[in-house]
């Protein structure tokens, strides 16, 4: 075998700059299970939609029936990207292959895919992929290279097939890695993989990251690709738990997938979604700890995203429309987490960030290193200076009496920059 060639890290960074540079993306969850959507015999199934095969453990005789009922008519690959670029989102990853096992694409490993098995007869992630390339978006793709609930050999249905008698090896080299071959080759270039639980056998994940650099050497990968413990030591970027806000700045490259209510997968009765200003303020937050924000849709069984989350969607596009400048390219708080907002920061640039307006109309910042020079509202676009004094260790910048936006005003403070 031929030695493989460590990559440097300069090499990583070249290949991961636009990930950096991008912050919001959408993740898309989207399978078989929206048609159930959260129900089974007449009873709501608790926990995460994608889940329910697992959660009423549905025999898989009986879970394959199922895609015999999907035939997402109005799905629309035009449409779900326009959704993504309104929103101000610059990448998607949608779900190839979930746990369940079922393939959202052509494949000729098995016939359990959405070209084959149902009535719909088309390859969506194809007319994804060519959307977003007219678009320019990217698309990453999620697979389940652990868990397969519907493999002989995949991890985790137990109530089908006995673990004892489970080859995983056979199952990740003979049918894992062909899968990915697929994934890589069909559908020009992929932005990402995002692997998920991670491979609990080091060999074996580092095959799949060695055949993803072989078929596409630009293609991220998860930090999911190996177990949670080693963290990111063999992904791109590190991933935080679901919904995991971390409480400071953190080093590296890392993410937040997140969801828009409590499901991944489409459930019909979960209506708990957050609100455009948790969803903004989450995504400032997560920016100013120097991290990604991955923000999930679970479309219908009839393809459609369901119309709560792009309303929101829309709304967090019409802020970045404004405020993108505060967001995009951006490098974590330099000056912590002021008790007013969250900072990010560019050079020469402070993003002051402002959720908790003050009210005597003097904001204080502390811990700036660099001298201020000049302070303007973000959002106005005649950038009329305001009034900007040291007090001490703080300068204190003089502002409007009531909040410009009440969700986040950004104020952009001008320093020196170091040299
Ligand atoms: C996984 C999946 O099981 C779930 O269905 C969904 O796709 C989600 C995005 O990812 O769930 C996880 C995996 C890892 C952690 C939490 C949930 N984790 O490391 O905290």
């Amino acid at each position: 075998m031929v030695e493989q060639i460590e990559e440097t890290k300069e090499q990583q960074a070249k290949r991961t700059a636009w990930w950096r540079e991008a912050k919001f993306g959408m993740f898309i969850h989207w399978g078989l299970y929206a048609v159930p959507a959260g129900v089974w015999e007449g009873r709501m199934i608790p926990g995460i939609g994608e889940w329910i095969m697992y959660r009423a453990r549905i025999p898989i005789k009986e879970y394959e029936r199922l895609a015999k009922g999907f035939n997402p008519l109005k799905f629309n690959a035009q449409e779900w990207v326009r959704i993504a670029k309104e929103a101000g989102m610059k990448w998607i990853v949608i779900t190839a292959k979930h746990h369940d096992g079922f393939c959202m694409f052509d494949t000729k490993l098995t016939d359990y895919n959405i070209v084959k098995a149902t009535p719909f007869g088309r390859d969506p992630l194809k007319e994804l992929a060519e959307t977003c390339r007219e678009e320019g978006i990217r698309l990453g793709f999620y697979y389940s290279q652990t868990l397969d609930w519907h493999h002989p050999d995949g991890m985790g249905n137990d109530w089908d097939f006995d673990p004892a008698e489970q080859d995983f090896t056979k199952y990740l080299r003979g049918y894992v890695k062909p899968h990915l071959r697929e994934l890589l080759t069909n559908y020009g270039p992929i932005a990402l993989i995002w692997f998920d639980i991670g491979t609990p056998i080091p060999e074996l994940a580092r095959e799949l990251k060695e055949l993803v650099g072989e078929l596409q050497p630009d293609t991220l990968i998860s930090g999911r690709i190996f177990s949670r413990r080693v963290l990111h030591s063999l992904g791109d970027f590190r991933e935080m738990g679901d919904n995991e806000i971390p409480d400071h700045v953190v080093e590296g490259d890392w993410e937040t997938p997140a969801t828009i209510n409590d499901t991944w997968g489409f459930k019909s009765h979960d209506h708990n979604w957050k609100s455009v200003g948790d969803l903004i303020q989450k995504l400032v937050d997560i920016v100013s700890k120097g991290g990604n924000y991955l923000l999930n849709v679970g479309p219908t069984a009839e393809g459609v995203i369901p119309e709560p989350s792009v309303r929101r969607l829309k709304e967090v596009g019409e802020w970045l429309k404004v405020n993108g400048e505060s967001i995009y390219g951006t490098t974590a708080s330099p000056i912590g987490m002021p008790e007013w907002g969250r900072c990010t920061a560019k050079p020469g640039k402070l993003y002051l960030h402002i959720f908790a307006w003050p009210w005597d109309g003097r904001l204080e910042v502390s811990g700036l290193k660099n001298e201020a020079k000049r302070v303007y509202l973000l959002a106005d676009p005649n950038r009329r200076e305001l009034e900007l004094k040291r007090e001490g260790e703080d300068v204190v910048i003089s502002v409007p009496d009531k909040a410009p936006d009440p969700i986040d005003t950004v104020i952009v403070l001008e320093i020196e920059e170091e040299s």
